[in-house]
Parts: structure tokens; sequence; C-alpha cells
């Protein structure tokens, strides 16, 4: 457990400035980019990030709650871009804690896949699509420290919370 918490860090900021392998991004199922952390990615990873997406959708359709699909990183410092769909919050009995926790448990799985072993979670579906926020952050943290305890590959985890509230839950949760 405590070999666990130590590979996980948390920050606060722009995740799109991150030099990781590999940055997730909070996306929608049609990949075709939207606002929040998904708008910033696409604008600081440039036009390739959306042809490769295009080229996925194209060869396998949209990307369904809770999967993830990979392309490269573009211009970001990134290497690679893993693009998950969290839940949108429609009050709770809608499978939507089991949906975030595939968003994060599927986005490790592919960093495994692809030889990742730093990568950086935005807090999905705590903008646009409304989880709340200490819900939200209580599944991603179980479900990276789960899964960081069966697996040596993966390295560093980061959490990047871009608005204080989020970053204060993370603080406290994790017994920073
Ligand atoms: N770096 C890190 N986190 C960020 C950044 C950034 N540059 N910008 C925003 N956030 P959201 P969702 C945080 O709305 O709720 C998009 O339009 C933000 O403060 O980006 O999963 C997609 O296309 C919040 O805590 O994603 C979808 O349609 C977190 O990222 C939809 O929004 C997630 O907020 C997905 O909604």
């Amino acid at each position: 457990m405590d070999s666990t918490l130590s590979r996980i860090t948390l920050l606060q900021g722009d995740i799109t400035k991150l030099n990781v392998d590999a940055i997730v991004n909070a996306a929608n199922s049609s990949l075709m980019g939207g606002g929040g952390v998904d708008g910033a990615i696409h604008r600081t990873g440039g036009p390739i990030i959306l042809a490769e997406c295009r080229q996925i959708v194209a060869r396998q359709g949209r990307c369904a709650t809770g999967e993830a699909v990979v392309t490269s990183g573009g211009n970001l410092p990134a290497r690679y871009v893993i693009h998950t769909v969290g839940p949108v919050w429609h009050g709770g009995n809608n499978n939507e804690a089991n949906l975030l926790q595939n968003a994060y448990s599927n986005s490790l799985k592919l960093a495994v896949e692809n030889g990742i072993e730093t990568i950086a979670f935005p807090n999905i579906s705590t903008g646009v699509y409304g989880f709340p926020k200490e819900k939200a952050a209580e599944i991603a943290i179980q479900t990276v420290t789960e899964f960081l305890s069966k697996t040596d590959q993966i390295r560093q985890v980061y959490f990047v919370c871009f608005d204080q509230e989020n970053y204060k839950l993370y603080h406290i949760l994790m017994n920073l």
C-alpha cells in the first residue's frame, strides 16, 4: 500500500504542460474534441490528434462511456494522449460510479499495453459532465491505487487538478 501511494503524485495546474509518457483526456464519445480539458489538449497538441481520432472512429466507431483509446501527443510534451469518456452525472442511479471507475482502469490498461510508465489524469467527469467532485475523487484514488498494487510497470501516476476545489479534496483524501 505504501509503495503504491508513493507512485501517486498530486499536482495543480494545466495537464497539457506535463512532460510524461501519456496524459489522459476527458473526451466525449465522438472523439471530435470539445471544451474543458479536451479543448485544451487539442489546441495545444495540434491537428494530428484529431486526425488520429478520426481514423480510430472510422475503424471502430465511437468510444463508449468508460472505454479508452490512444493517439500520439502531437505537439504536446507528452508522447501519447489516452482519450477516455467519463459518464455524465444523472443523479447517481445510472451506473455512473462504475463507468467512472472503468474510465480510469481502462486508461491504465491501455497505458500498460503501450509501454507507458508515467501517466497524468485530469479530474474526469467533474466539469461539464457534472459528477460530484468528492465522489469522483474517491473513485479515482481507489481505482488507481488498486491498479498500481497489481502492476509494477506504471512508475508514476499524476492527478492533475485544475481547480482549487478538486485540489483541496484530493489533498485531504490522499492524507497529504
Ligand atoms: N488541465 C487539467 N485539467 C483541466 C484543464 C486543463 N488544461 N482544463 C479543464 N480541466 P471537463 P468532463 C479540468 O469539463 O466533465 C468536453 O467538452 C476541469 O476543471 O473538461 O469529463 C468534452 O468534449 C475539470 O475538473 O470534462 C466532453 O464533451 C476536469 O478537467 C465533456 O467536456 C474535467 O472537466 C467532458 O466533461
